[in-house]
């Protein structure tokens, strides 16, 4: 299969200036015009041919505009190679295709009747032929022709500069967008949709019309996305500066799609998900990631659209930027610290595990098979920590100058993560040499932390090291540069005045320390108190740490770091260190001990904790998941962490049982839903005493469930009775799951939860019956894959004792899955891999079975690239 190397990178041969696209668009057969006009690269040697991508194409015409004798040309491994008539020409290009045949949902396809496009990152070559790479960025001038009853809407890129109605039942709508783009941000939709529509001033006086379309039944679902939109315009014009640049901002939600939105030049294209919001449909969670995916797709329109990426190797020059941008938003917008936990406990459960993996890859990869495998929570979750530490390292004040600069010198062109960087240090006039294997380097770096406190010279002492394991083709790793922000407690947890030895200044009571070696030792002066370390405050790198901290260390950070971020850590760790314990005295006495007073202690205080706002309580009481657990373990066995995480659940709901009652009856609410975040809050935490107290249903915890699930409004709390309700078996699940089918029967987003929450909480073999009995359920559509992703996905990665059932079951209806679709869909079978990629690290009766599965895949007649790649490297 060909390998794509960074290193093979050469500029285009040929620029394009202009495109103009003519679609007659029909489902089985669209006629697409391409008038491109190309202008030889003034670096390219003069004999240099044309080179343009085609997938799945054939031309029904090819010559050059004003030329009688048609062009020279052949095609090979999907490039169509021409010898130029001159340094500059026009090429019309005709070809057709079958929307409706296009179940991989890449380039021109059809979702619930609507036309709409998907071209990043190679998708435009499926429409036409081009040089689809990110560093030809072009002009496009784009006319849709459709029948008008059925597609009265017709929406391209920019702005409309012409309509017409061409009598024969068809209409047609011309648009041109002024700024120049690369294909991946070419979009088109054409459709019967309702609109909603709004206005945003910019702080530049530009009036902007705001579209938000959709289909007509869900239209009174975009309002809260219209909200976000605002916020998110206002936002960037005060934190970066930055204005909107066209007339309209266009966002179209559609039902079929394979990731979360996308940024196309002023259309953007979004699934349904991350858009509808109302009470019956989204749960509080996904109004704020409606709010969240609005804004990182509004900030592409700076870090994406207007500076682009050169190559494919550089994405997450666009995607960690903006991952970046769009997390200080929300933490703007919603909670500092609850946001930093979210997105810190998002690292840790899918990047990690994919840093320690066989897919293991840098933020700036150097080779892949095929691109859509690489937009990963490596690209894009560590891509964004690693320009959250620039921010640490250099304040925010010069890292926004930095940004200027970028802008500046950068707008309009393709752009590197090297040209990214230097902006950085000509703005702070610091060597980031160091900082740069940040971006080749994979795998986490982990870091040991030793101290000693000397109470006679009042003398602390951190000693600390730093290693990065070894990845697939990255045997041995140089230092990093590692920022540690830290500070030390005294005993009523206040942080003390640091001053280092030797050093000029006292540094206040939090200070950040700059790791660049493989070991250091840091002295500090005039500690009066033995201090407890806080270390990695507000998690300031993508490392591993062992801060080798006692029990009651952690239980006090617990109860009373100042830092929100590490008090919820320290009770994250406590809990991880006292399940292992548990586990590793189960394995030896076969039978499950008594839960820790320590732990016991520790976790009455938090939950007594009267201060805290309830959503920061409600992550704090949440016990580390059972893949996080796992990823500590030599040998992952999940029944065995799923049993005693299960037993300290238990353990911990019948002894605080009057205090989550109380939490209970405090934060439950009659009031008709209304999304803030505070609500929000209260409400994830009044969930989580429910499900704690449903650990042992007995009749008056019942009592409330079911009232809850009868009397609310809103499908957070219809959810949060449901889902514990399923898992400890009560009587009345199946009419329960009736009900709930009826309410949310006329929503796709919300049905998609009806469907995920029965197979994540029906545990042991009764959920693969379940799981293969929904897949036949007739609202369900393998096509669509958020209904692939509400059964198989959540089948696959949230029900352990399902999925990896000991004979080996739920792997095989995972492998089937995905052999029969990776036929239909590459991208969304090969993402469903991944749930197989962490095999080596399960017990030997789980591993064995686990890696059959994936030969069988490998074996698999007519693998897709995306399929082969992730399975391949995952056997090696
Ligand atoms: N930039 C967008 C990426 C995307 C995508 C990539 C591959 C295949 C399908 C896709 N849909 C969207 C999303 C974003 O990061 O904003
Ligand atoms: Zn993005």
């Amino acid at each position: 299969r060909k390998v794509h190397n960074l290193k093979a990178y050469r500029p285009p041969h040929f620029l394009v200036e202009q495109v103009t696209l003519t679609f007659e668009l029909d489902p089985s057969a669209t006629r697409v015009e391409a008038l491109t006009h190309f202008k030889r690269h003034p670096d390219a040697p003069t004999d240099a041919p044309l080179q343009l991508h085609g997938e799945e194409l054939q031309p029904e015409l090819l010559e050059i505009v004003g030329q009688q004798e048609r062009p020279h040309y052949h095609i090979e491994n999907d490039r169509l190679t021409l010898t130029p008539p001159a340094e500059s020409f026009t090429l019309r290009c005709v070809t057709r295709i079958a929307p409706d045949k296009n179940s991989a949902l890449d380039g021109l396809y059809i979702s619930g009747g609507m036309f709409c496009t998907q071209c990043e990152a190679e998708g435009f070559r499926k429409i036409t032929y081009y040089p689809d790479r990110p560093d030809v960025m072009a002009k496009f001038r784009v006319t849709l022709i459709a029948e008008a009853q059925q597609y009265p809407i017709l929406l391209s890129n920019g702005d409309k500069v012409a309509t017409a109605d061409l009598g024969d039942g068809r209409h047609s709508a011309t648009y041109e967008d002024p700024y120049p783009k690369p294909s991946y941000l070419f979009a088109l939709v054409a459709g019967d949709l309702a609109l909603l529509e709004d206005h945003y001033t910019t702080a530049e006086g530009r009036k902007v019309t705001l579209q938000l379309y959709s289909e007509h039944h869900s239209i009174d679902q975009c309002g809260h996305a219209m909200q976000a939109l605002k916020k998110a315009m206002q936002w960037e014009e005060s934190r970066y500066g930055l204005s909107y640049d066209l007339n309209t901002y266009m966002i179209v939600a559609v039902g079929n799609f394979n990731m979360g939105a996308m940024e196309n030049k002023g259309l953007n294209i979004f699934n349904t998900k991350y858009v509808l919001a109302a009470p019956h449909v989204a749960t509080d969670a996904e109004y704020e990631a409606v709010e969240g995916v609005i804004a990182h797709e509004y900030f592409h329109n700076w870090t994406g659209n207007r500076i682009t990426c050169r190559d494919w190797f550089q994405l997450s020059l666009k995607e960690g930027l903006t991952v970046y941008r769009d997390q200080s938003f929300s933490a703007d917008i919603v909670s500092g610290s609850v946001q930093r936990i979210q997105d810190v406990r998002l690292l840790r459960n899918h990047q990690f595990p994919e840093d320690a993996g066989p897919t293991a890859h840098p933020v700036q990869p150097e080779s892949y098979i095929e691109i859509n495998n690489f937009y990963t929570s490596t690209i894009y979750n560590k891509g964004a920590e690693v320009i959250r530490m620039l921010e640490t390292l250099l304040g925010w004040p010069i890292f926004r100058q930095g940004m200027d600069l970028y802008v500046a010198r950068h707008d309009g062109q393709a752009a590197t993560v090297e040209q990214f960087i230097c902006c950085m240090e000509d703005a702070s006039g610091r060597d980031l040499g160091q900082f740069r294997l940040w971006y080749v380097q994979a795998g986490t770096p982990e870091l040991t932390f030793n101290s000693l406190y000397y109470p006679e010279s009042q003398r602390y002492v951190l000693n600390v090291t730093q290693v990065c394991p070894p990845t697939p083709g990255q045997l041995s790793k140089a230092p990093m540069h590692i920022p540690i922000r830290m500070a030390l407690l005294d005993p009523d947890g206040q942080p003390q005045s640091l001053k280092l030895v030797d050093g000029e200044q006292v540094l206040g009571a939090e200070t950040v320390l700059e790791l660049t070696t493989g070991e250091a030792t840091y002295t500090f002066e005039g500690v009066s108190k033995a201090p407890t370390p806080s270390l990695m405050r507000g998690f300031s790198a993508p490392v591993k740490w062992d801060a080798a901290l006692d029990r009651e260390a952690l239980a006090f950070l617990w109860a009373n770091d100042n830092d929100p971020f590490n008090r919820w850590e320290s009770g994250q760790i406590l809990a991880v260190e006292t399940i292992l314990d548990m586990v590793g005295l189960t394995q030896q006495n076969g039978e499950l001990p008594d839960l820790p007073e320590s732990f016991a202690h520790a976790f009455e205080t938090i939950i007594k904790d009267g201060k805290s706002e309830p959503a920061l309580l409600a992550l704090s009481l949440s016990l580390p998941t059972t893949g996080y657990i796992m990823d500590r373990m030599d040998k992952a066995d999940p029944h065995l962490v799923y049993r005693v995480r299960q037993h300290v659940r238990q353990a911990v709901a019948s002894r605080f049982r009057p205090l989550f009652l109380s939490l209970y009856g405090r934060h439950y609410s009659d009031e008709p839903y209304h999304y803030s975040p505070a609500n929000a809050g209260a409400r994830a935490l009044k969930n989580l005493a429910l499900d704690y107290l449903l650990e042992n249903p007995e009749p008056t915890v019942l009592a409330l469930a079911h009232k809850q699930f009868h009397q609310a409004d809103n499908i957070t709390d219809w959810l949060g009775a449901y889902g514990p309700l399923l898992r400890c078996g009560s009587p009345s699940s199946s009419e329960l799951t009736h009900i709930l089918y009826t309410r949310c029967k006329d929503s796709a987003n919300a049905l998609d939860k009806w469907f995920s929450t029965q197979v994540t909480m029906v545990a042991g073999p009764e959920a693969l019956s379940l799981a293969k009995a929904l897949t036949q359920h007739p609202d369900f559509s393998w096509s669509t894959p958020n209904k692939v992703r509400a059964v198989v996905g959540s089948f696959s990665g949230a029900n352990p004792t399902a999925f990896h059932a000991i004979d080996g079951s739920g792997y095989g209806f995972l492998q089937e899955v995905i052999a029969q679709l990776d036929e239909k869909n590459p991208q969304l079978a090969a993402r469903l891999c991944t749930y197989f990629t962490r095999w080596r690290r399960m017990v030997p009766e789980l591993s064995q079975p686990m890696q059959n599965a994936l030969q069988r895949l490998l074996d698999t007649p007519n693998l897709s690239n995306d399929t082969y790649e992730i399975v391949s490297k995952s056997l090696a």
